[in-house]
């Protein structure tokens, strides 16, 4: 099959990493032997990383905004069938995003066979599904203006569980294995709504929409403390999310945006509260300063970012936590948007690398003689290392590019994307 990006291909990619190998052997040998001298199996290391891969959303792909302006540069994806390219190109870039995740209607596939043929022919598969009753349809006979699944009026209620149950048609006819279900529902002024009757309508509602899932499927449950309403949300924070996940029943999951938390909650903690639980179902990447700000992963608080990474590493060794579902949740208002996903999938692939290079031994060890100073340098040694070279070797066997940031634009793939789409086109999403 030819794509537009044949300016861009396998064997590009693999000319210029050949060009740079005594550039990176020169990078990744002393790392190599560093960490091994530490005791770190490197091989290991490198097979947990060529086979992790993060979905991308759908609705990443097009310039963001805010509720004031919006500065598209050009090029942005015009169907789910560009979509599909985009991410296609990311994945042949950086070998490490094999799925998309679609948020329905923003997206629904006109034909689904062909959808899926599409996406496999980019290697690609179907992450999860989101569902959308936060915003009105232009066809629809109810309003979600006072919520959804949480409504005093069980037509809405209906209408909304009704849509959820197409998400996951819409799901299982593209191979999805999740429905990520996150609620606008909430209050702007007290007295608005009785919080535990809405509570209450909310279960009712997501039992009927767990009750349609099939077999092999999950459901992840999204919490977040304020926005779009500001006085409460029925889901705020992860110990609701939760409650609701463990009276849902087995295959109901929490699921952790970065954003969705007040500024310094501990997020390291809820992660490891939960997968203790065996309740955390996956995770929305991105980073925050002040809110849902949406920005680039890492780019605000990489510490804390590998501190979370820290306690999913030892989460999956440790605990009989479900396979986590990653995705990257992100609004790309200034960038590119398809260089802030290079960005942001190199960003967790450096974290995860980082938690993997922790000395478990030394770390148990100084906690068991209450050795605060020995376990805050095992931690910060390795959030210290620069493990660069590691991901950029796993990312070179596994076919991709050296330096996936530099390839975009040395290709001038956004160039030739304004030329094939335009410059006014605009993708669907938020
Ligand atoms: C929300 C939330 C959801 C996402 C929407 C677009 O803030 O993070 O995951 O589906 O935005
Ligand atoms: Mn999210
Ligand atoms: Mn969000």
């Amino acid at each position: 099959m030819t794509y537009w990006y044949t300016m861009i291909t396998k064997n590009d990619i693999l000319e210029n990493n050949s060009q740079q190998k005594a550039l990176h052997q020169k990078r990744f040998t002393p790392l190599a032997d560093t960490l091994t001298d530490q005791g770190i199996d490197v091989e290991s290391v490198l097979k947990k990383l060529d086979t992790f891969q993060i979905a991308v959303p759908s609705w990443a792909l097009g310039t963001g905004g805010t509720r004031f302006a919006r500065f598209p540069e050009g090029g942005e994806p015009r169907s789910l069938e560009e979509k599909i390219e985009d991410v296609g190109l990311l994945h042949l870039l950086n070998a490490s995003s094999n799925a998309i995740s679609l948020h329905i209607p923003w997206d629904i596939p006109k034909d689904a066979t062909a959808i899926k043929q599409l996406a496999s022919s980019h290697g690609l598969l179907f992450d999860a599904v989101n569902s959308n009753t936060f915003q009105d349809q232009p066809d629809a006979k109810v309003s979600y203006k006072f919520g959804s699944l949480c409504h005093v009026d069980k037509h809405v209620r209906d209408e909304a569980v009704a849509h959820n149950k197409e998400v996951i048609d819409h799901g299982v006819a593209l191979g999805s294995k999740a429905l990520t279900v996150w609620l606008a529902d909430g209050s702007s002024f007290p007295g608005q709504l009785n919080f535990r009757e809405a509570l209450q309508r909310t279960q009712d509602s997501l039992q009927q929409i767990y009750d349609h899932l099939p077999a092999d499927w999950k459901v992840l449950v999204e919490y977040k403390p304020y926005e779009p309403y500001f006085y409460s949300m029925v889901i705020p924070d992860w110990g609701t999310s939760h409650l609701l996940a463990s009276s849902l029943g087995e295959k109901a999951l929490s699921l952790v945006d970065l954003g969705h938390h007040l500024p310094n909650t501990n997020i390291e903690q809820i992660v490891a509260i939960l997968m203790m639980q065996k309740k955390l179902g996956g995770f929305h990447f991105n980073d925050s300063k002040y809110g849902d700000d949406d920005l680039t992963v890492a780019s605000i608080k990489p510490y804390q970012f590998f501190l979370i990474f820290n306690e999913l590493v030892d989460g999956m060794q440790n605990t009989k936590n479900p396979e986590l579902s990653w995705m990257i949740d992100a609004s790309h208002n200034l960038k590119d948007p398809i260089e802030d996903l290079i960005q942001a999938i190199e960003a967790i692939k450096i974290a995860y690398t980082q938690a993997l290079i922790v000395d478990r031994t030394a770390l148990k060890k100084a906690q068991s003689v209450n050795d605060v100073s020995a376990a805050q340098e095992v931690l910060q040694n390795a959030f210290r290392t620069d493990v660069r070279a590691l991901v950029a070797e796993s990312r070179m066997r596994m076919g991709g590019a050296y330096d996936p940031l530099n390839s975009f634009r040395e290709n001038q793939i956004r160039k030739q994307l304004i030329a094939k789409r335009g410059l006014k086109t605009v993708a669907t999403g938020l």
